[in-house]
């Protein structure tokens, strides 16, 4: 493929996974390790609520206005998939106000455990799964854990306590990835987030000398809503 024209814009990178796999932590701890080296800005996605940024706005890792919050209405996925506006003209409005930024972090809503961002909306895009889900949760796939980015494999310091093999689970993400990369984190494992940061600096390195080209995970499962629609994106 032809190499992209150099990009003007912040690099975007989607956080994908289940709730409570610790999403918003590992963003609030990217912000914390990256904030003096990187210009950040920060949206999330709630259903109703704002509570995932006024979390991170608690944590003060970074300036509270550089987190914006997105509400989606019932259908999160939606917002980082199919119609992606609203958290288009969020990106935009902090980028316009705190120009220039140099990584926007936008974490999905978690709703449904194979949404992906699609690749108009982020650069790139990671997929969290914790040890606490249960070893087997990563053979049981989906695009996100397949083929996203990068698969993070989170609070490997939790595995003793739950009976899991923290490794056997990073093994087996890399077997269902065709050799993309793994990383096993935990917020208290200072060598696991050195290797996040340096999994998002290179990233951003690539996006900026135009090599990175924006890779769809591909679709999550058709599935139904409450009100009848069937929804297969
Ligand atoms: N033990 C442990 N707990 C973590 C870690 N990361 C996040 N958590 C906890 O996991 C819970 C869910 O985290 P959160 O970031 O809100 O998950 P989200 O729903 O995916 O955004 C919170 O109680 C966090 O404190 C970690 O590395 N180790
Ligand atoms: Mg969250």
């Amino acid at each position: 493929m032809p190499e992209n024209p150099v990009p003007t814009r912040a690099f975007r990178v989607g956080v994908a996974g289940p709730v409570g796999t610790g999403k918003s932590s590992l963003i609030g701890t990217l912000c914390r390790e990256l904030s003096a080296e990187l210009q950040i800005g920060v949206i999330t996605n709630d259903i109703y609520t704002d509570e995932d940024a006024q979390m991170l706005r608690a944590a003060g890792v970074l300036d509270p206005q550089r987190i914006r919050a997105v509400e989606t209405g019932a259908c999160p996925h939606t917002a980082i998939r199919d119609d992606i506006t609203a958290n288009d003209l969020a990106i935009e409005d902090l980028e316009a106000d705190f120009a220039p930024l140099d990584l926007v972090l936008v974490e999905s809503g978690g709703d449904n455990l194979t949404a992906t961002f699609s690749p108009a909306l982020v650069d790139a895009q990671l997929f969290v799964l914790d040890v606490a889900g249960g070893g087997d949760v990563v053979r049981k796939g989906g695009p996100g854990i397949a083929r996203a980015d990068l698969l993070v494999v989170n609070k490997t310091d939790l595995a003793p306590h739950v009976g899991v093999d923290a490794a056997l689970m990073e093994r087996q993400g890399r077997e269902a990835r065709d050799g993309r990369p793994v990383i096993a984190l935990s917020r208290s494992d200072a060598n696991s987030v050195a290797a996040l940061c340096d999994w998002v600096r290179t990233m951003l390195a690539a996006y900026r000398s135009g090599v990175h080209h924006p890779q769809d995970p591909g679709p999550m499962a058709p599935h139904s809503h409450a009100d009848g629609t069937v929804h297969a994106h």
